[in-house]
């Protein structure tokens, strides 16, 4: 098999004072921070769709990159040249994990059951190429958002037949994640909202949507499925209302369903700052839940209202983002770039760039988020403003055995209290600056 990115070498860590474009100059895979190693705080993944499928059409314009890859889109000896390209591009970056939609691997036929001959072929093939390497897959998810059939939904369909198709792709796109030893399994529900209330039914559309999804943890769990399910909220884009708007709410239906167990969050930045809410925000609500189980890492733009999946870039979103993460005890999938370059960003060369930035980037928002641990000042903060709560009535409330009756009586015996200390976010933002910049 002849090499794909002839120009590209292995990338390797050179440090920070390194000027060579195609290294790494704060992800050091090998170096151990809190106990554990870099490359086991950071099981970064590629996004088939982004890096192997996707050459820049957007609304306005055609492909401006070619991902061809020296075959004939379309066809299986494309599918396959972009395994090729895959293996060698996550081989050269030291990535050991992929992720994938069932369409992203091959070119969907008219008959499913050629689609699934034809994913049993490439899947056949992608095993092989991870033979002798270390490179298995994070998640697999069935595509339920791009075919004209699911135009009212997958779930949420009003038709019963696109609703057995829907159940089909994810009983396929559940064996394929199977056997490529998958961490998880990923339900985005690009089409499970609505544009009116006046042609919607809300609680029917939710109830079947619970319903095929207990129908999938059924199913993966009778076949050797033992990884967590995903739900990856996202408010908006492309239906005007989108059912998993955010943590909370997906939470709150998987909690209303009985989902619960074996469903976590599968967080996307982009997507959490679409709902108004900053990445660490959504982190921290799945992870006092028991639900942080895997992230989308990828950065939106603050001017723009839809998804731009950027690379990420922003450290000190990073480094927030990984104080969750290492405070919750790490995650149990990992960081896959949902990120795709620019449109003019158009050559290999520029393929790799993007992860070399989304990397490093990770990599210094988990030094940094690690000296802000080893430092203390936010934790000694946060713990010392509760502290009131320590007191006998303040222990009484935290156990559940207060009475409001009670704690009117106290109020009313104290008289008017005083305010509570000073929030101190100014203080606090200097210590992390401080930490950042020293
Ligand atoms: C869309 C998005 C998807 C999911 C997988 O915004 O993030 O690519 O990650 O379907
Ligand atoms: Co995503």
């Amino acid at each position: 098999m002849s090499e794909i990115f002839k120009n590209i070498p292995e990338i390797k860590y050179e440090g920070k004072d390194s000027k060579n474009p195609l290294a790494f100059r704060y992800y050091d895979a090998n170096r151990v921070i809190l106990g554990k190693k870099m490359s086991e705080h950071l099981p970064f993944a590629m996004a088939w769709w982004h890096n192997l499928c996707a050459a820049g059409t957007d609304m306005f314009g055609r492909d401006t990159a070619d991902k061809s890859f020296n075959a004939e889109k379309g066809t299986m000896a494309h599918a396959k040249a972009k395994v090729d390209a895959g293996f060698e591009f996550m081989q050269k970056l030291g990535i050991k994990y992929f992720c994938f939609h069932d369409v992203d691997l091959v070119p969907e036929a008219d008959d499913i059951k050629e689609t699934n001959r034809r994913l049993d072929e490439i899947t056949d093939y992608i095993l092989e190429k991870m033979q002798g390497t270390d490179i298995k897959c994070l998640w697999g998810t069935a595509n339920m958002f791009s075919n004209p059939r699911f135009m009212n939904g997958a779930g949420s369909t009003s038709s019963v037949d696109v609703y057995c198709f829907a159940a089909a792709q994810i009983k396929k796109a559940l064996e394929l994640t199977v056997k490529l030893g998958g961490r998880g399994y990923v339900f985005w529900g690009g089409r499970e909202g609505y544009e009116t209330l006046l042609n919607t039914d809300v609680k029917f559309e939710q109830e079947n949507i619970a319903a095929l999804m207990r129908m999938a943890v059924d199913y993966g769990r009778s076949i050797g499925f033992t990884g967590d399910f995903y739900i990856e909220p996202k408010p908006k884009e492309p239906m005007r209302h989108q059912y998993d708007f955010d943590a909370a709410t997906a939470i709150g239906f998987l909690r209303q369903y009985g989902l619960d167990k074996d469903f976590k969050m599968n967080i996307e930045a982009n997507h959490a700052t679409l709902a108004g809410h900053t990445f660490e925000h959504e982190l921290r609500i799945s992870a006092i839940n028991g639900m942080l189980g895997s992230i989308d890492a990828n950065q939106g733009d603050y001017l723009l209202g839809w998804d731009t999946d950027e690379f990420p870039s922003d450290v000190y979103s990073a480094t927030m983002c990984m104080l969750e993460v290492l405070r919750a005890g790490g995650l149990t999938g990992g960081f896959n770039f949902d990120a795709k370059n620019r449109r003019p960003s158009n050559t290999y060369e520029d393929m790799f760039y993007g992860f070399i930035l989304g990397m490093d980037t990770f990599a210094l928002g988990l030094i940094n988020a690690a000296k802000i641990i080893e430092d203390g000042r936010l934790d000694a903060f946060v713990k010392q403003k509760y502290q009131s709560f320590e007191s006998p009535v303040g222990e009484k409330i935290r156990s559940g055995k207060a009475t409001l009756a009670e704690l009117a009586a106290r109020a009313e015996e104290m008289g008017a209290p005083a305010n509570p200390a000073s929030g101190r976010q100014e203080y606090l933002l200097g210590i992390v600056n401080s930490i950042l910049f020293n």
